[in-house]
C-alpha cells in the first residue's frame, strides 16, 4: 500500500511530503522544515516507517531545511541535486535518476530555473509530481535571485511536467493562499504565467515585472542550506526534557511509558484525572496516585507539588493526555502523559491498588 501525507508549516506556508510503501515501512521525506523536524520525526515514529531519504527540490531562500537535523534524529540520509552547490549530502541526483522506497520509487525530473539545482520528483505510475517552486499552482517561482532564469524555467517546466498525463496530481512547494493539489492539465490551461498559448518571451515578461520583496529569512536560509540544514550555534527545534525518556507525539503530548514510571514511582507524583468512582473502581489506581478529576485540575493545579515531575494518568490516556497541557498552563515544566492509561498499566501486570478483579 502506497501511504502518503502532505504537511504545511504555516511560518514559511511550506509544505512537506511523506511517501511510503506501506508493506516494506520505507519512507522518503521532500522538503522538511528545520523547525518542524520534532513534528515530522513523531509522524514516521507512530507510522513505523523507516525514513530512509531526505530529498531537497531545491536550496530554499525561505526556511532552512530539516534534512540535517532529520539525519541526526531518524539516521535518514540527505539527496539534493549533484547542480545545486551543495556540501554534505548524502547523494547528489541527475536528471532521470531513481530513489526507491520499498517496491515504489519516485524520478527525479531536472527542473531549473527558480534555481540551478531545482528538481521535480515524479512518482513511479506518473499519478504525482513534486514540483517544489518550479510550478506553483496557478503561480512559478520566482527567478530573480540565487541563479534565476525564467527562459530556463520555462523550457523546464514544458519539457518535464507538462508533458506528464494530464491527470498527474503536481503538489508544489508552498501555496500563499492555502491551496493543496493542482494537475497537470489544469496548470497547462490555466496557470496565468506558463499555461494556455503563453509563449516564452510573454513568461520572461512577466517574471520580470513580479516585483516580489526578497524572503525575509534568505540570508539565513541559503547558506545553511548549503550545508543541507547543518548549523553550528543553533538549538535543535523542539523541547528536550531531559528527566525521563519521553516522547513527543505527532499530536503534540510528551508521553512516558508505564515501566519507566514503575520503577520511579518515588521520583514522580502521579496525578490520576478520571472521576473518583473511577479512581477507586475495578482497573484500580497506581499506589500513590493523587486524584484530581479533569474538571477540577486547573482550579486545584495549586495541590500539586513542583518539585518533582508530574505524570498523569487516566482510563486509556486520552483526558491524561488534555491534563498534561492544562498543567503545562499553570506552570508546570516537567510534565507527560501515561501512554496507554491504566489499561495499559494493566495489561502490562504494573502494581496498582485498589482493584477489584
Ligand atoms: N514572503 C516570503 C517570500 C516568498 C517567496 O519569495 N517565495 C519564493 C519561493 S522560495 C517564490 O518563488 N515565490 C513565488 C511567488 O510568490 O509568486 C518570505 O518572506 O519568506
Ligand atoms: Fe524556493
Amino acid at each position: 500500500m502506497f501511504l502518503f501525507r502532505q504537511l504545511f508549516d504555516p511560518q514559511s506556508s511550506t509544505y512537506t511530503y511523506l511517501l511510503a510503501d506501506a508493506d516494506a515501512r520505507e519512507a522518503v521525506l521532500i522538503d522538511p522544515i528545520f523547525e518542524e523536524a520534532p513534528r515530522d520525526s513523531a509522524l514516521v515514529r507512530e507510522l513505523g516507517l523507516k525514513l530512509l531519504y531526505t530529498l531537497e527540490t531545491h536550496v530554499h531562500a525561505d526556511h532552512v531545511t530539516g534534512g540535517w537535523n532529520l539525519k541526526d534524529r531518524l539516521g535518514s540520509r540527505i539527496a539534493i541535486s549533484a547542480d545545486s552547490g551543495a556540501e554534505g549530502a548524502d547523494r547528489y541526483l541527475k536528471d532521470r535518476d531513481t530513489v526507491k522506497f520499498g517496491k515504489r520509487y519516485v524520478q527525479v525530473r531536472a527542473t531549473p530555473g527558480h534555481t540551478n539545482g531545482c528538481l521535480t520528483y515524479v512518482l513511479d505510475d506518473e499519478t504525482m509530481a513534486f514540483t517544489g517552486d518550479c510550478v506553483l499552482i496557478r503561480g512559478c517561482g520566482r527567478t530573480d535571485f540565487q541563479q534565476g532564469d525564467a527562459r530556463a524555467l520555462y523550457r523546464a517546466v514544458h519539457a518535464q511536467i507538462f508533458s506528464l498525463p494530464e491527470s498527474c496530481l503536481i503538489y508544489p512547494g508552498h501555496d500563499y493562499r492555502g491551496l493543496t493539489v493542482s494537475s497537470v492539465g489544469e496548470e497547462r490551461r490555466f496557470n496565468p504565467r506558463l499555461g494556455g498559448e503563453l509563449s516564452e518571451d510573454d513568461f520572461v515578461g512577466y517574471m520580470k515585472n513580479l516585483g516580489l520583496p526578497h524572503p525575509k529569512q534568505i540570508d539565513i536560509a541559503v547558506p545553511a542550506n548549503l550545508k543541507c540544514g547543518r548549523r553550528e550555534g543553533v538549538a535543535d527545534p523542539g523541547e528536550h526534557p531531559d528527566w525521563a525518556p519521553l516522547n513527543l507525539t505527532f499530536a503534540g503530548i510528551w508521553e512516558i511509558q508505564p515501566h519507566w514510571v514503575q520503577e520511579h514511582l518515588r521520583d514522580v507524583q502521579v496525578i490520576d484525572v478520571r472521576e473518583p468512582e473511577e479512581y477507586d473502581g475495578p482497573l484500580g489506581h497506581i499506589p500513590g496516585a493523587v486524584s484530581i478529576p479533569l474538571g477540577g485540575l486547573a482550579a486545584r493545579a495549586g495541590e500539586i507539588a513542583k518539585d518533582r515531575p508530574a505524570v498523569a494518568v487516566c482510563r486509556a490516556g486520552g483526558r491524561s493526555a488534555q491534563a498534561t497541557l492544562i498543567l503545562k498552563k499553570a506552570g508546570f515544566d516537567r510534565v507527560a502523559n501515561l501512554a496507554g492509561g491504566m489499561l495499559r498499566w494493566r495489561a502490562q501486570h504494573l502494581a496498582v491498588e485498589g482493584a477489584r478483579d
